[in-house]
């Protein structure tokens, strides 16, 4: 049941002290409850000079440890599960680019958090029990099938339990169905609205309202581009498996921001040696979920690039926002001494309206000297007109890069479809470094 007409819960609106206080409460808890059951905690924590009691104000947190990834990995698979295995009613695992996954496991009370922040999140952008809410993510190891579907059951939608692929299928299943909501990877969303146009179809009569995108970076001018299309609103969704899954931040009815769930997530910005950031500059975010029970990951770093937002929301939730996701450390390139996300090529080609929605990076070496090639499809259009004309939208599309990346990319322009299409996330950066 919801809390009101607005809220699913009414953690949502406490008072800003109030979930502080909680804050701070649960975090002594996570700490204490890693430190007893977790034997890497008890050897990190007492490496580290820090008992659970010296945590006695918000800052103290300072003392802890930071997790990474590779801890995970190291303790692969049950390592830094803090209840015995009878106690744990599912797994997801995360793969990443290297190495083993990451495994992580949930009790019957994390997955009741977990649903209801879900839900919080499909109730805020305004899902009801009368939506029909198409889910075209994965359903099996990755957090956002399971994770949403139990979530948009839990507020009553009618759920289409889709998955991936079988796109022609899928379209004809939203008219046939009436879906009014869908969740896919950006990317995905793309390659939807492609299929759509081939089939005949104009997505906006489709009959779509909201659309709950995440997964994987992606832009303004991106949400404008399926927005337009779909004529519905796009809604940016971050989480990530270590964290549960899904349902970490979401963006609310404004748009501008993603409300960060403050009861049960601790949220520091550190810059690259890991002190706080100054208030509002962008740094990683680090996370320490509040309430897990089965894997309290202590000071993780999630590699996430953003910042904090200081505004109050007219929404009424008084849980802080974070910016979009910049980039992630990992995804970083870095050319010939120029630091270029993925993300920031995305923002700039998406904004360019012979630009069609799809592209890759290749980075090569020549010598002892990074390149860079965007590789960039352009609209059907385009292609009927003269040799001299493409080469002007090329020119044109290597200007705007390097005014926003301060770097000169080689441009190549494709015929639409060349690229790869993804149904979940996309794989946009091609490295062939190692090759050459
Ligand atoms: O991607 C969980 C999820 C499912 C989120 C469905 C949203 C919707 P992982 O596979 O563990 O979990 O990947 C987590 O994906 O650390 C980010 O780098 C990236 N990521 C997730 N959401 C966003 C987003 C899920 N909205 C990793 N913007 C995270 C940018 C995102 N990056």
């Amino acid at each position: 049941m919801p809390y009101s007409d607005k809220y699913w819960q009414k953690e949502e609106v406490m008072p800003p002290k109030e979930i502080e206080e909680l804050q701070f409460k649960r975090l002594k808890w996570v700490i204490r409850h890693a430190y007893d059951n977790v034997p890497f905690y008890r050897q990190r924590l007492k490496k580290a000079g820090v008992h659970p009691d010296d945590i006695k104000r918000r800052e103290d947190i300072a003392k802890i440890p930071f997790t990474t990834k590779e801890h995970l990995r190291e303790n692969y698979p049950f390592g830094l599960f803090a209840v015995p295995k009878e106690k744990i009613i599912r797994i997801h695992t995360s793969s990443g680019t290297s190495g083993k996954p990451k495994v992580v496991g949930y009790t019957r009370s994390d997955l009741e958090n977990w649903i209801n922040m879900v839900a919080r999140c499909l109730y805020m952008v305004g899902v009801r029990e009368r939506d029909v809410f198409q889910n075209m993510v994965s359903y099996t190891f990755f957090t956002g099938g399971l994770g949403f579907h139990y979530a948009a059951e839990l507020i009553g939608a009618m759920v289409v339990p889709a998955g991936t692929g079988n796109t022609e299928r899928q379209i004809r299943y939203m008219l046939d169905f009436g879906t009014t909501v869908i969740h896919a990877t950006p990317s995905y969303a793309m390659h939807i609205k492609e299929v759509a146009e081939a089939m005949g179809i104009k997505p906006d009569e489709i009959g779509l309202k909201i659309g709950c995108f995440g997964a994987e970076p992606w832009s303004d001018n991106t949400r404008k581009r399926l927005e337009d299309a779909f004529g519905l609103k796009a809604y940016d969704s971050y989480g990530l498996s270590e964290m549960n899954g899904p349902g970490v931040a979401f963006e609310c009815e404004e748009q501008n921001g993603l409300h960060i769930w403050a009861d049960h997530y601790f949220i520091e910005i550190v810059d690259e040696e890991g002190n706080p950031a100054a208030e509002g500059e962008k740094g990683e975010l680090v996370l320490t979920p509040l309430t897990k029970e089965a894997l309290p990951l202590l000071r993780y770093k999630t590699g996430d690039i953003t910042f904090i937002m200081d505004d109050e929301c007219s929404c009424g939730r008084t849980h802080p926002k974070i910016h979009r996701i910049l980039g992630r450390a990992d995804d970083m390139i870095v050319v010939r001494g120029i630091n270029v996300f993925p993300s920031q090529i995305e923002h700039v080609l998406m904004q360019i309206p012979e630009v069609g929605d799809h592209f890759q990076v290749v980075i090569t070496r020549r010598g002892s000297l990074d390149e860079l090639t965007v590789r960039v499809e352009v609209r059907d259009e385009i292609f009927t007109g003269e040799l001299a004309d493409l080469d002007k939208i090329r020119q044109k599309v290597q200007r705007e890069l390097q005014k926003e990346l301060g770097l000169r990319t080689n441009v190549e322009l494709v015929e639409k479809g060349t690229l790869e299409r993804f149904v979940g996330k996309a794989k946009r950066v091609l490295d062939l470094r190692e090759e050459v």
